[in-house]
Formats: C-alpha cells, sequence, structure tokens
C-alpha cells in the first residue's frame, strides 16, 4: 500500500517534469509591430540601463545594456577568468581561497544591488555561490570583485546575497541544512532530524567601504531555505525565507520532499536578533572561513581564515523566528515596494499565496499559532493570508515588481509571465516566455521603488529559437516593454552561462562613477616599478623577479638571460600608461597560466617554472597600437648549475647584468 503510495507520487512527480518543455504557441511570430524599435539603440548610443546577470555554473557575473541586450562585459567572481587572469595571477589567487584551499568555480545565482534608503545606489553589487558557500561583493566603480566572504556552518548557499533596505546586512539562508561545523559531522546521514541544522548568515556591510563581516548567525530547524529577501518599509527589520524539504527527508527528495501539502515561508525578526546579540545571547563557535579582500591601492588580495562566529539558537529564544505555512515546496520569496505584501512560490502549487505583513504582526500578538515546528512557532495559515490568486499558470517561480501595484510572477511549467494586481489578486495578462522561464527581472522590481519600463524572463531552455550549437543550446533572456497594459516582447537574445536572477541599474547611476585609471604614483603594490628606469631582474635564491614596465609599445626589459632550469620567475609587470582604456597584456610561452591582462598604473604578477631549456619568447596580448605586434621580448633559459649571468636589457646589445 504505502509502496503503491510512493510509486504514485513518482508518476504524479515525473508526469510535471515532462511538461517542463512545453511548447507555447505562436512562438515564432511572437514580435511584431513596433517591437524591433522599442529595442533598438542605434550605433554610437548608450543603452538606459545596465543589466546585471548571474552566470549560474560559469561563476560569472555578465552586464548587459537594456535594451538593446548588448553584451558590455562579463565580471569574474567565483570562476578563474583566463581573459582577465582573474585566479591566475599572483594578486587575484587569494580572492578564490576558501577554508578548503582554492577553489576555482562556483555556481552563482542571485546578483542584488546595493541599496539606500530602499533604492538602488549604484555602489555595488553583490553575488552568491551556491557550492562552496560564498559571497561576492563587486564594486561597480571597477566592475571588479572587490570582497569574496565564505560561510560556515553552511552548504548551498542559495537564498542569497539579498539585502536589507540600507544594505545593513547581506543575509544568506543555507539551501542544504548539515550538522554545524563546530559538531561531529561523522554522523548517520539518515540522523538528519536529529543532527542536521540550517543557518542563516547575517553580514554586515559598512557603509562608507562596503567592507563585509559576518555579524552573526542564527541556527534554524534543519530543512532547506531556498530563496529570501527583505521586508521593506513598514517591514523593515524582517526577512522572509522560503523552505521546503519540512518533511527533513535525506533522500528521493523530489518524492519524499513533496508529501506535506503546505511547507513554510519563515519570518524572521532580524532587528530582534541585533537585540539578543547586544544582550549578549549570541555563542562564539569555533569555525573556519576565508574572507578575502582586494586593494586598488597594492592592486592585489588578500585572504584571512577566520575562526569563530557569533551563533544565535532560533529554538531557545522564542520570537525571532517564526514560520508561515506556504503551499507546496515554495521556491520565490518576494516582498513588494510597499512591504506589506510577502509573496511565495510554490513549485508544484496551482495558486499563489499573498501574505500581509499587517496580519503576520497581529497573529503573532494574538499568538494566533498552530503548534511548533522544531521549536518554532508555526502561524496560522489564514491569520497570515491576505489571499490566493487563483490559477495563475502551473510552476509559479519568482515574482517582480512595477511600483504601480502590480506583480509580475515567472511561471516554469506553462512558460509564461503573468501580471497580477497586488490589491485584488486578478490576473491582468499573461504572455509566453521561449521556454521555461526561471528568474524576472525589473530595473528596481525589488526594491521600493522600481522602474516600470521593461521586464527580462530568463529562460532554462531554447530549444529551436537560435541557430543550433551541438547538444547544448544558449540559454536566453527575452525582454517585454510594460509600460502599457500588455505585455510586449521586443527581443530576445543569448546568454552566457545559466541565467537565473538578475537586476538592472539606471545607466547615470552606474556610468558616473567609472574609475577610468590607477594612478601610477598611488601605487602601493610591493612590486611596482613606476618608471622604465627602474624596471630591473633581481635573483633571490632560486627566485628571479622581474621588475618590468609596459607602454606603447614596448616592455622594459624585453630581453632577459640568466634563467635557469629549477627557477621560479615572478613578472611583475606594470603598465605606465594613464589613459583610459589602455590595458597591456602578457604572456610568455610554455607558462601553465593565463595572460596578464593589466589596467593603467596597476602591476600585476605572472609565476611561470620553464620547464626546459631553450628560448622563451613573449609579449603583448592586447592590440593596444599600431606597433602592438613589437611589443615583444625573449626569455634566454640555460640548463641548471649554468654560468650565464643574469642579464637584462631595452634597446641594446650590451646588457647590464645585476
Ligand atoms: Cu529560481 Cu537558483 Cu533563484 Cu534559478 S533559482 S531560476
Ligand atoms: Cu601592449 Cu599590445
Amino acid at each position: 500500500m504505502k509502496k503503491n503510495m510512493l510509486m504514485a507520487t513518482v508518476f504524479a512527480a515525473s508526469a510535471l517534469l515532462s511538461l517542463q518543455a512545453c511548447k507555447p504557441k505562436n512562438a515564432s511570430n511572437a514580435v511584431s509591430g513596433d517591437a524591433a524599435e522599442k529595442a533598438y539603440v542605434a550605433p554610437g548610443k548608450y543603452d538606459a540601463y545596465y543589466n546585471f546577470v548571474s552566470g549560474g555554473f560559469s561563476g560569472q557575473m555578465s552586464v548587459y545594456g537594456l535594451p538593446s541586450g548588448r553584451l558590455l562585459r562579463v565580471i569574474p567572481v567565483f570562476s578563474v577568468d583566463p581573459e582577465k587572469g582573474w585566479g591566475y595571477s599572483e594578486e587575484t589567487k587569494p580572492m578564490l581561497n576558501t577554508s578548503h584551499g582554492m577553489v576555482p568555480w562556483d555556481d552563482l545565482h542571485h546578483t542584488e544591488l546595493s541599496q539606500t534608503n530602499g533604492e538602488i545606489d549604484g555602489r555595488w553589487v553583490f553575488g552568491n555561490a551556491n557550492n562552496t558557500p560564498r559571497v561576492a561583493r563587486i564594486d561597480l566603480k571597477t566592475f571588479r570583485t572587490a570582497e569574496i566572504i565564505e560561510l560556515p556552518n553552511s552548504a548551498g548557499n542559495h537564498s542569497s546575497p539579498f539585502i536589507t533596505e540600507n544594505t545593513e546586512y547581506v543575509v544568506a539562508g543555507t539551501r542544504f541544512s548539515v550538522p554545524s561545523d563546530n559538531s561531529n559531522g561523522d554522523v548517520g546521514i539518515d540522523t538528519y532530524k536529529e543532527n542536521f541544522k540550517g543557518h542563516l548568515s547575517f553580514i554586515g556591510v559598512d557603509k562608507e567601504t562596503g567592507k563585509m563581516s559576518l555579524t552573526f548567525q542564527i541556527r534554524c530547524p534543519g530543512v532547506n531555505f531556498d530563496l529570501s529577501h527583505a521586508g521593506k518599509g513598514k517591514s523593515h527589520g524582517w526577512f522572509f525565507f522560503s523552505c521546503y524539504n519540512t518533511e527533513q527527508a535525506n533522500t528521493l527528495l523530489e518524492v519524499n520532499a513533496s508529501q506535506k501539502d503546505k511547507d513554510f515561508i519563515m519570518a524572521v525578526n532580524w532587528k530582534k536578533a541585533e537585540e539578543y546579540i547586544k544582550a549578549g545571547k549570541g555563542k562564539k563557535e569555533k569555525v573556519k572561513y576565508a574572507h578575502n579582500t582586494y586593494s586598488d591601492e597594492t592592486h592585489s588580495a588578500t585572504s584571512k581564515i577566520m575562526e569563530e562566529v557569533l551563533v544565535l539558537d532560533a529554538e531557545e529564544l522564542k520570537d525571532i523566528c517564526y514560520m508561515i505555512p506556504c503551499p507546496k515546496s515554495p521556491h520565490g520569496c518576494d516582498v513588494d515596494p510597499t512591504g506589506e505584501y510577502i509573496v511565495g512560490s510554490g513549485k508544484l502549487a496551482a495558486l499563489i499565496p499573498v501574505f500581509s505583513f499587517d496580519k503576520i504582526q497581529k497573529a503573532i500578538a494574538d499568538k494566533a499559532y498552530d503548534g511548533e515546528y522544531d521549536g518554532i512557532p508555526v502561524i496560522k495559515y489564514e491569520a497570515a493570508l491576505y489571499g490566493e490568486v487563483k490559477k495563475p499558470g502551473l510552476g509559479p517561480l519568482h515574482t517582480e515588481f512595477d511600483g504601480n501595484g502590480n506583480a509580475y510572477t515567472s511561471f516554469f511549467v506553462s512558460s509564461e509571465v503573468v501580471k497580477w494586481n497586488i490589491k485584488d489578486l486578478k490576473v491582468l495578462d499573461r504572455a509566453s516566455t521561449f521556454y521555461s522561464v526561471g528568474h524576472l527581472c525589473i530595473p528596481g522590481g525589488d526594491s521600493k521603488k522600481p522602474s516600470p519600463n521593461y521586464l527580462i524572463a530568463y529562460n532554462k531552455i531554447t530549444k529551436d529559437r537560435y541557430l543550433p550549437t551541438g547538444p547544448e543550446l544558449s540559454q536566453s533572456a527575452q525582454i517585454f516593454d510594460i509600460s502599457g497594459d500588455k505585455m510586449q516582447l521586443i527581443l530576445d537574445f543569448p546568454t552566457i552561462g545559466e541565467p537565473h536572477y538578475a537586476q538592472a541599474a539606471p545607466a547615470e547611476l552606474i556610468s558616473k562613477n567609472q574609475v577610468k585609471i590607477f594612478k601610477i604614483a598611488e601605487n602601493k603594490h610591493k612590486y611596482a616599478t613606476k618608471g622604465e628606469k627602474e624596471s630591473k631582474v633581481v635573483r633571490e635564491g632560486n627566485q628571479v623577479h622581474v621588475y618590468m614596465t609596459s607602454i606603447r609599445s614596448h616592455f622594459s626589459p624585453d630581453n632577459i638571460e640568466g634563467v635557469k632550469i629549477g627557477d621560479e620567475v615572478y613578472f611583475h609587470v606594470t603598465n605606465l600608461e594613464q589613459d583610459w582604456d589602455v590595458p597591456h597584456g602578457f604572456a610568455v610561452k610554455g607558462a601553465s597560466n593565463a595572460e596578464l591582462l593589466i589596467m593603467p598604473g596597476e602591476t600585476a604578477t605572472l609565476k611561470w617554472v620553464p620547464d626546459r631549456v631553450g628560448m622563451f619568447p613573449m609579449y603583448c596580448t592586447d592590440f593596444c597600437s599600431a606597433l602592438h605586434q613589437e611589443m615583444q621580448g625573449y626569455v634566454r633559459v640555460s640548463p641548471k648549475g649554468s654560468s650565464v649571468p643574469l642579464k637584462f636589457s631595452l634597446g641594446n646589445t650590451s646588457a647590464s647584468a645585476k
């Protein structure tokens, strides 16, 4: 009997799965009329928005212009990027350090722009690493990753990195519950209920510098935290997390974590948690996590291993966490611009529940509870519910807002975006996506002040949209004009990696702050060479340090002799240019490494261990001038124990030695 039920559920689940690629009608003739004009940005003209798109399993973040869909930049975050030397140069290697050592890849799902007073302020964008839990901060003055912090007590950092309305905190919830780091993790997997815990991390962000620090964590029951969003306005001080697998299953989750009719959205009173921290209720626990920062002064990263975290126990402190029942494995958890409405999207639900912050507060005051879940009070569904959107579509995932009282929800299974009114919960419009849509983005769509011009859908499967490219096809983004009553598809374009969440900001907000060069006089790199005359080659035991400069169109020095087998050669290349957009590159034959791409005024280091005797050319990889192809040199490598003296030169045949 039990087995039959199990099988029935498996079949139901696979029936739903087989729906995943359902092709909407009229897929090919969906763009019409003036659509092309609306996405057209003439050559030489700028886009209206920057779009920061997560790269999923590429571990990077990509930046597109909207509405043109033009790719402007790929920012390396959690994955090495040979194009920019990210993770290959000595200066950037520490950025990818973790308590497990260097982890050169991750899975970035969500981007979140910093906010002030609930509005996008254009200073930083954050990203999450799912696999080896980390949060990154990218500085939008340089479009570079400035900081990465690892999260202890966590695994699968998915409900992250969402921020509070003044960027007081970047918040992260663990997808996988695991035994706490300071407990014995060598336990039976079937002891999930007793030994596995879910931790929420509150990462403080310095108002001026953006510098992150892990302020505290909250220990919660072992469930899967999926997504989250901060309260805003009236609900500022609260955070909302969707939880699935409240069955606490540890195997065949597609069946075993889909048993209950309702899972939860967990409401967290983080202001209250702050009070408990102040009152000394946090327990210091021994953990190990890396905190990596990049300095624009030394042009170098440092990695520090941290060893302690403050943990609050939600079960002991009864009034920081509350469970709100939410139908069928909720995924997206989104808060409207007023902060009153919290939308939960049950992946297997046929409706969208909308919760009311006021009602949640009243329910807590009245103790309108339905018992407890692992020591956390469970608020009665009806006591928290504002209402349900009926028959909206199949497989709701994520919701964004336009600030005009409307919500837009993506439906993975029925491949569509549905616009509905938050007050009366009536469906107003629906538009097909091609195909299975995940996240949506409206510029400012999770802030207090959205700009309701465009909506972008990020799709998982493109099927027949683009020219085929072997077994794997490109994923896609589709832009809709939402300035009218009806959504109008105006463009689609392929994306890099797998796009999940994305955010967009007005172009002016970002472009006005751009760093164009680094001042050479302010370069504090240990191996900076601030003029050609200072360039030199220095031997320290078997280490050879090349203090090299680059300027259009030569390196100094450009010939080096006296390097021997068994040496480690460090090319410290300083780009002496002080003009915008004049990087130089550097590469040497046979290096088991990537290139360096060095910005004006910056120093970067390539480590090279020559493996054989001979002549090794080096050259500039970036087409920097008409005589770029002349920007080259040679390194002579001699046998171990050879008496060839160390020599270096530029522009003469009688080389000097040191
Ligand atoms: Cu829905 Cu990882 Cu935010 Cu993808 S997640 S879609
Ligand atoms: Cu420098 Cu090409």
